[in-house]
């Protein structure tokens, strides 16, 4: 049985970024979905009660006819329960260490560095995340539809972002860029770099 964590933070503490309402109805309404379909497709099989990486490392080997509902649902849980992780009030300038040192590795400055992330984003035709990965001594700049996760490949993301309009939408219409750009303020470098 799958759960909705707590968010670490309240509703309203990543405004004026990411509005209250939309972070309302994206957690309680939309994440609690993915957790309950979830839920509802792997009832009385022997996935229930495994951890969401374990599910989603092995869709293949899933019934076929859950196969479908739990990389939909299942990459929802595991994305948004990631998401919300990787953001804080007030956020952090820029990441440091060993995250800072790969991230010029592979693209010579942050600026750069969050130029191509936005640019992935933006260029995501219809729903998706852009993902930030290990890739050698640096990092790679991925992008997937749906709720289709590095994680499904046995790939642990460092960073994601959701692309989804259900993500923006109320604040930012169709101002996805903005979004983005926005989003930068919130990011919780040290929880990435956590996850090196
Ligand atoms: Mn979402």
């Amino acid at each position: 049985m799958f759960l909705l964590p707590k968010l670490p933070y309240s509703y309203d503490a990543l405004e004026p970024y990411i509005d209250a309402k939309t972070m309302e109805l994206h957690h309680s309404k939309h994440h609690q979905t993915y957790v309950d379909k979830l839920n509802t497709a792997l009832e009385a099989t022997e996935w229930a009660d495994k951890t969401i990486e374990e599910v989603l490392q092995n869709l293949s080997s899933l019934p076929e006819d859950k196969r479908t509902a739990v990389q939909n649902n299942g990459g929802g849980h595991y994305n948004h329960s990631l998401f919300w992780e990787l953001m804080v009030p007030g956020g952090e300038n820029s990441p440091s260490g060993e995250l800072s040192d790969r991230i010029k590795v592979s693209f010579d400055s942050f600026e750069e560095f969050k130029k191509q992330f936005a640019s992935a984003g933006a260029a995501r035709f219809g729903s998706g995340w852009v993902w930030l990965l290990k890739d050698g001594n640096g990092v790679k700049i991925i992008s997937t539809p749906n709720q289709d996760s590095p994680i499904m490949n046995g790939i642990k993301p460092l960073l994601g972002l959701d692309v989804w309009e259900h993500a923006y939408y109320l604040k930012y219409q169709n101002r996805r860029p903005e979004y983005i750009e926005n989003w930068w303020s919130v990011v919780n470098w040290s929880a990435v770099a956590k996850r090196l």
